[in-house]
Order: C-alpha cells, then sequence, then structure tokens
C-alpha cells in the first residue's frame, strides 16, 4: 500500500468516527452560498504528509513544481501561457481503439474499480494526441455505486437506478462517502499523478443536480420532468437530497485532489434545464458546497454544464476558477456573460468533428478567434467526444491549438 493510500484508509476511519459522534443538520437544511463542507470533515481531511500553505502533501505536483506551471494549471489561474492548452472532455473512451480492446468484456463499472485499467485508459489519450491534461476515467455515479446504491452503466443507455430516489425515506438511504470506498479510484489517481509527470490530472464529479436527475428519474432523461416534480413539490426532500449528494461529490474531488488531481471539474451537464431562478434556488447552494470542499486546497475548479448559456454567471457565483462553455454561446460572448474574473474553458462542437479537414481546422480557427484576448482559455469540445469520432482527426485539432497559439 502506498503512503496516501495508508492515509486515506485512516482518514475514512477518522473521518466515520467523527461524522457518528458528530452529526450534522447539513442534510436537511440548504446551505448558504459560500458554505462549506462542515468544518468536522475538513478538519479530518488534513494530508499527514507536511501540508504546503495550499493545504496539500508537500509531494503533491502542484506543490513540488511538476503541474505548477503546466499551460492548464496557468491557463486556469488567467496568467500567461506558452500555449493554449487542450484537453477533450470524454477523451478517454470509446472513440479510441486500444481503449475498446482493454475494455472488451468488462462491464463499465467494474472498470471504474480496476486501478490498473483506470489508469491505462486515462493515459491512452495523452499518449496518442499529447493533450495538457488527463481527465481521470471514471464515471459521475461510480462515488454513489460505492456508498452502496444500486446501481448499474448499462451499454448504450447509461446509468440506471434500480430503485429511484423519490421520497424523504429514499434520502437517508444515501450515506456519506468514506476513502475507504474508493480505494481503487483513489490509488488509480496517486499512480497517475506519478505516471504522468508535468500533465495534470483532473479529478471531477458529477454536481448534485445531475447525479440528482439520475437517482430520481431512475436514468437519463430529456425532459428532467419527476426530477423537477420533486424540486418543485417538496422542496425540503429536494434540498435534503441535494445536500447529501454535495457531500458525497465535494469528498470525491477532495480525495482525488489529495491523492494527486491537480485540477477538478465539476459536471452539471443537465442542469441547463433550468432557468436562472430555479439554479439559484434549489442548486447553486449545494454545487458551491461540493466545489467549496476543495476551495482550501488552491487547486483550479472548472464548472461545466450543457445548454448552462443562460446559467454561466450563476455557475461561476458557485466558485468556479473556470467555467466551461458548450457550443452553443460564442467565447467572446460568454467571457461578456461571466465578467474577467475566471477562465474559460471550450467550445468546439463534437458534431464539427465528422466535417471534412478544412471544415474542422476552419472551426477550430473560430473557437481561437472568438477566444483572443481571454484572460484565460483552455480549448476543449462543448460537450463530450462522439464514440464515432476519428481519433486522428483528435490529434490534428491538438497539433492546430499548439501551433497557432504557441507564444
Ligand atoms: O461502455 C462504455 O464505454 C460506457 C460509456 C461511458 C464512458 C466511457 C460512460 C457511460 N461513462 C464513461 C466515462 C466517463 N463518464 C468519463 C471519463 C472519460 C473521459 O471523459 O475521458 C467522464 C468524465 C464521465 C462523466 C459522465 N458520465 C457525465 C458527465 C459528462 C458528460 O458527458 O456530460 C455524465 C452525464 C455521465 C453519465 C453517463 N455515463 C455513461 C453514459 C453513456 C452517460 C450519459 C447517459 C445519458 O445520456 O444520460
Amino acid at each position: 500500500m502506498v503512503a496516501a493510500d495508508a492515509h486515506a484508509a485512516s482518514v475514512g476511519r477518522a473521518a466515520a468516527a467523527a461524522a457518528q459522534g458528530a452529526p450534522t443538520d447539513a442534510d436537511s437544511t440548504p446551505l448558504a452560498a459560500g458554505a462549506t463542507i462542515p468544518s468536522v470533515t475538513d478538519a479530518v481531511l488534513q494530508p499527514a504528509s507536511a501540508p504546503s500553505p495550499a493545504g496539500l502533501p508537500a509531494d503533491h505536483p502542484l506543490v513540488d513544481g511538476r503541474t505548477s506551471s503546466a499551460p492548464l494549471v496557468l491557463a486556469a489561474r488567467r496568467q500567461p501561457v506558452p500555449v493554449t492548452p487542450v484537453w477533450f472532455m470524454r477523451q478517454a473512451g470509446r472513440s479510441l481503439p486500444e481503449y475498446r480492446e482493454v475494455r472488451a468484456g468488462i462491464p463499465m463499472l467494474e472498470s471504474c474499480f480496476r486501478t490498473d485499467l483506470v489508469v491505462e485508459i486515462t493515459l491512452q489519450p495523452v499518449r496518442r494526441h499529447g493533450v495538457d491534461a488527463a481527465i481521470f476515467f471514471s464515471d459521475i455515479v461510480v462515488p454513489l455505486k460505492a456508498v452502496g446504491v444500486d446501481l448499474d452503466i448499462v451499454p448504450g443507455v447509461g446509468p440506471v437506478v434500480a430503485e429511484p430516489f423519490r421520497t424523504a425515506a429514499d434520502v437517508d438511504r444515501l450515506r456519506d462517502l468514506e476513502p475507504d470506498d474508493v480505494a481503487p479510484v483513489l490509488a488509480a489517481a496517486t499512480a497517475l499523478a506519478g505516471e504522468l509527470g508535468g500533465t495534470p490530472l483532473i479529478g471531477f464529479a458529477g454536481a448534485p443536480f445531475t447525479l440528482a436527475s439520475y437517482l430520481v428519474e431512475g436514468g437519463p432523461s430529456r425532459d428532467h420532468a419527476r426530477t423537477k416534480a420533486l424540486m418543485y413539490s417538496e422542496p425540503e426532500v429536494w434540498h435534503a437530497l441535494l445536500g447529501r449528494l454535495s457531500r458525497i461529490a465535494g469528498q470525491f474531488l477532495r480525495q482525488q485532489v489529495l491523492a494527486g488531481a491537480s485540477a477538478v471539474q465539476l459536471f452539471d451537464s443537465w442542469v441547463g434545464a433550468l432557468p436562472s431562478r430555479d439554479y439559484r434556488e434549489y442548486v447553486l447552494p449545494h454545487s458551491t458546497a461540493a466545489l467549496g470542499a476543495v476551495a482550501d486546497l488552491g487547486v483550479p475548479r472548472i464548472h461545466f454544464g450543457v445548454g448552462t448559456g443562460e446559467l454561466l454567471a450563476d455557475m461561476r457565483d458557485a466558485g468556479a476558477d473556470v467555467v466551461g462553455v458548450d457550443f452553443r454561446v460564442p467565447l467572446a460572448e460568454a467571457a461578456r456573460r461571466v465578467g474577467d474574473g475566471v477562465a474559460l474553458q471550450g467550445n468546439l462542437d463534437p458534431a464539427a468533428l465528422f466535417s471534412s479537414p478544412e471544415a474542422v481546422s476552419a472551426r477550430v480557427g473560430r473557437v481561437l478567434e472568438d477566444a483572443a484576448g481571454l484572460p484565460g482559455h483552455i480549448f476543449n469540445l462543448g460537450h463530450g467526444v462522439l464514440p464515432d469520432t476519428d481519433p486522428d482527426v483528435i490529434t490534428r485539432v491538438v497539433e492546430q491549438v499548439h501551433s497557432a497559439t504557441r507564444r
């Protein structure tokens, strides 16, 4: 067992003991904007090795210098970069033949809990494309599975929950995440931080709303009707559910960072289904709490959703350093909406990668033009890589972004 695992295990026991002795009312009370995960949790999660001023272990890549000058970290902090950093949501996955090969016959969720596979799959797109960050190979439902929710990732469908969550009693089925629950996952993060050298590892979690949509609907949904029904009809149950999900998401982010991730992304993929007023009332306090769980660690925090053009400023307010923009809003317009206190990530349409080489190149050029003059830009797609994408096209986009922006 490597040091970080031993530490994570001891932290897990301490957190469990502390949680038993000191219950909080965070489950039933919506957290105020700006609130963080309760301090008892923070207190027991401090790393064993000498903490840096930022609260990270001394051998963390951001502290020992391996990733502190990486273009992704600099751009997220709105500092000058030698080149615009580029990575792709869903860069690890079905677009790669080497991914399909190692995953053959192994169910998705099982692969997420196998340390060797997580390491290999996370590294594959870094080796192949030369991207500026690795996104941890996992899924937003992994921490839910880890706390005992009966769910599966069904091929061609997505996450499916055996018994949907719709009542106050259902909320009680969700317990806090402890590091021991995700030990093989955290071991992969530690191993990856070692393998990746100067390339940052991005840890991630599903945001409370998006996780709730799977739990309440029981699976993927187009209209989120049951989710909205619970939110509008039973706000107390809703806030209790999101309070618990924010603790699970925040804890999962925190553990990935302590294990070696140099940035985090909170995926609120489906929150674009809400108008701003509902976002602020029903979602913002909980996403703020999830991002707040890593605030003291000083890692860049990226906050992304699909169809969230109307919510960009709200998502910034949850505590993001970087706001992810989908392809519907040009970056210059997104910058106007969020102001200059945050960096932007995005926003090439993933479907554009199926166009002719000339058209792909023109679309990439347009994103870079839109981003010219922004204080911080991380090139990405406006949503995940589509499974049938030609991987060579992705590699060429990386080359174009780098050659066009080298300073
Ligand atoms: O068999 C397979 O290959 C399953 C496909 C797959 C993969 C490769 C799923 C099922 N999840 C993943 C990995 C994954 N999921 C990653 C790591 C890979 C990478 O990004 O390189 C990440 C970041 C996610 C996050 C995720 N899962 C999100 C948020 C990002 C997004 O795309 O908006 C969401 C919404 C999920 C749920 C999910 N898991 C899988 C699918 C097909 C879905 C979406 C289902 C739906 O439409 O609701």
